[in-house]
């Protein structure tokens, strides 16, 4: 199987996962990215069974929409029983690095809410150590440079996404060469991090199940 592949067997075994605790008020919330993409196409088949979606970025909003899945407000949806979404690596511990398409902070917003994050990915995301894809970090515009300043004092080469603006209007710095040994100790610290936004760590709030999709068919951690 090629890597779309790959995709469209996760996305559908994400989809299998769920279909029996949906509900016809089941909101559900839905992440960003080329799996992300195949989990909504093959949700789209199955719009009669729950009520509609929170999305976490303009893009997967346009492509619900497109299928005639409601979009809600998150502000207006009191529960969110299931986010599904990719990554760009996973580790065995579901700690994730996200953010790869720019959508990391809404991403962040809704797997937070969520009961269940169920991450849905192909093979190669699995890795024995974060960090070779490199972590992005979201930033408020004027605290750029003063970010990257202090991305560098822990140990990471910060450079700037140029020409992406995320959807909340801030920038991304994709930050090279990590050592991520504890990924929620690093999460925590470049929170801390005045004028950051968002990092792309989901350590602290990692994914419940994983959902890998293998040449042995699709693989789940938990
Ligand atoms: C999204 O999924 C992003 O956080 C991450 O970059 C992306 C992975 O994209 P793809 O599924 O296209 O590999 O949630």
């Amino acid at each position: 199987m090629n890597q779309d592949e790959l995709k469209q067997a996760v996305a559908l075994a994400a989809l299998e996962t769920i279909r029996p605790k949906l509900e016809r008020e089941s909101i559900i919330g839905i992440g960003t990215g080329s799996t992300a993409n195949c989990f909504i196409d093959a949700l789209a088949q199955v719009k009669q069974l729950f009520d509609g979606a929170v999305a976490s970025s303009e893009a997967s909003a346009e492509r619900l929409k497109s299928h005639g899945i409601p979009v809600y407000d998150l502000n207006s949806v009191n529960e969110i029983q299931f986010y599904i979404d990719g990554a760009d690596e996973s580790n065995e511990r579901l700690e994730l690095i996200k953010g790869g398409g720019g959508a990391l902070t809404r991403e962040k917003i809704v797997a937070a809410v969520a009961d269940q994050f169920i991450c849905i990915a192909d093979e190669s995301k699995l890795v024995p150590l974060l960090g070779t894809f490199p972590l992005p970090v979201e930033v408020i515009p004027m605290a750029r440079s003063y970010v990257a300043r202090e991305l560098v004092k822990l140990g990471g080469d910060p450079v700037y996404r140029s020409g992406f603006v995320t959807d909340n209007g801030n920038l991304i710095l994709d930050v090279h060469n990590l050592q991520i040994n504890v990924a929620t100790t690093l999460e925590e610290q470049i929170n801390n991090i005045t004028g950051v936004v968002t990092n792309g760590l989901f350590a602290v709030r990692p994914a419940n199940l994983l959902l890998l999709g293998t040449q042995q068919g699709v693989k789940e951690y938990r």
